[in-house]
């Protein structure tokens, strides 16, 4: 299938205008390390490594390999009351990587099903401990965790809850987001101003009392919102406020986990622990869908009461702990190990904001974010036609500059791969600038 393809008809396109899509479909049938290719053999850089998720490039042989090679001896075995020995090895080392104090992982199949896993487990546990009254979860404004009603529920999004707005899950509640562009437009890092933005939860726990809240979920830094890292001081903070309360602090480490923000995860990067981390995307490089929590002893050792013979935790899915998936992950963690990915990507960081404040002058722009290996370049929306200039750059970026770049509205997102190749960078955002020049 190429651009031309002629029914598209069939697939309805998440998260996608897809009437706007179909009039010419951008249809991608192979890859290879950092670039993508049409049926016509086309080739494009790809700026967002996959969807956050593939930070090693695309069709890494060794996780290719390992893929073919589980496929071919154990294709699917359950993990309720009976398990697949991948599971078990991915398990353990994706705990040899975690904060210290972690020591379980429980595996999912995407993002949004580790926010609800986790979320569950934060409730499940209290109650486990006897203190069932606290239900409340609370959640950030601009903050994405996937789109299952749990996490949809305490995510900050507008445009993805609004028509659910009756039905999400009841007893949540928001902090305020800590994106301020009057404050902080262009820094550099982690902003100076907004420490002050984490005492929000602490008027939360005032309200609904400390005692009824359960957990504070937050993106170390929010990634689908358009890249905003957390002020200097803020992550401290709320877990300052989490500790007084008894509340447990989950970081979403869907993207910030494995490799960027340039150490094994943001709670590492940030120097911030919290109580349960959710992963997904790098986990097994975008490969096989696979997510997981993982959580510290303390949490899982609390449900592990009670007759043997029983479940402990009535949630799980047909294919959590998937062999293959678990391969992938496998031979990822091999990978990220053998070439040092998390220092490649830490080595890369300096050079990725140098470039993407080279942008800070720009006319269109009205303010560029970055921490790690995550970047934005917001532009100005049209006067009556917001998002129209970022569909209008990703399109032209992919038809005339063969460059793959993620917009949200008018912010272009980036996710360079773990392991770019400096000078590749540097001209894809040469591609980009030409294109944000040759549009008004
Ligand atoms: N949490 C976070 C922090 C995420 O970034 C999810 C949960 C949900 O994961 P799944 O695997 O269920 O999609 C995500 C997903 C974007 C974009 O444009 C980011 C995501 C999804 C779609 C678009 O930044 N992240």
């Amino acid at each position: 299938m190429n651009a031309t393809a002629k029914d598209t008809s069939a697939f309805w396109m998440p998260f996608t205008s897809n009437r706007d899509f179909k009039k010419q479909p951008r249809i991608i049938t192979g890859a290879s390390g950092h670039y993508y290719t049409m049926d016509d053999g086309t080739r494009l850089y790809d700026t967002f490594s996959g969807l956050w998720t593939s930070g090693l490039g695309h069709c890494h042989p060794k996780i290719v390999e390992a893929v073919q090679r589980q496929v071919a001896t154990l294709d699917y075995c359950m993990t309720f009351q009976l398990a697949n020995d991948k599971a078990f090895a991915l398990a353990e080392r994706v705990i040899e990587l975690a904060p210290d104090g972690f020591s379980h992982c429980f595996f999912t199949n995407s993002g949004s099903e580790s926010v609800d896993t986790a979320l569950k487990i934060a409730l499940a546990y209290h109650r486990a401990r006897g203190e069932g009254n606290r239900t409340r979860l609370i959640g950030r404004e601009k903050g994405y965790h996937g789109v299952n009603f749990g996490g949809m529920s305490v995510g900050g999004i507008v445009p993805n809850r609004k028509v659910f707005s009756a039905n999400l899950i009841p007893g949540v509640d928001h902090i305020s987001h800590t994106l301020n562009i009057e404050q902080n437009a262009f820094s550099r890092g982690q902003p100076e101003w907004g420490a002050h933005l984490a005492d929000d939860l602490e008027r939360l726990a005032a309200l609904h009392d400390g005692s009824n809240i359960a957990a504070v979920i937050v993106e170390p830094v929010a990634g689908s919102a358009g890249v905003i890292p957390p002020p200097a001081d803020y992550l401290e903070r709320l877990r300052e406020i989490c500790d007084r309360h008894g509340i447990l602090l989950i970081f979403d480490e869907v993207i910030t986990a494995f490799g960027r923000v340039g150490k094994a995860f943001g709670a590492e990067r940030f120097g911030v622990t919290p109580d349960i981390i959710t992963i997904a995307k790098g986990l097994t490089n975008g490969v096989i869908p696979m997510g997981g929590v993982i959580v510290r002893e303390s949490i899982h050792d609390a449900f592990m009461q009670g007759p043997e013979n029983m479940v402990e935790l009535f949630h799980g899915y047909t294919y959590s702990g998937h062999p293959v998936a678990a391969a992938a992950g496998l031979a990822v963690m091999d990978v990220y190990k053998e070439e040092g990915t998390f220092e490649q990507s830490a080595a890369l960081e300096a050079k990725f904001a140098d470039i993407l404040h080279s942008f800070d002058d720009h006319d269109k722009v009205i303010d560029v974010r970055n921490i790690g290996l995550m970047g934005a370049i917001e532009m100005a929306p049209r006067e009556g036609a917001p998002g129209s200039r970022g569909l209008e750059v990703h399109k032209k970026c992919f038809w005339d500059e063969h460059l793959v770049v993620r917009n949200g509205m008018d912010t272009l997102a980036f996710s360079p791969f773990l392991n770019s190749d400096a000078d590749e960078m540097e001209q894809s955002f040469e591609a980009v600038r030409r294109v944000m020049d040759s549009i008004d």
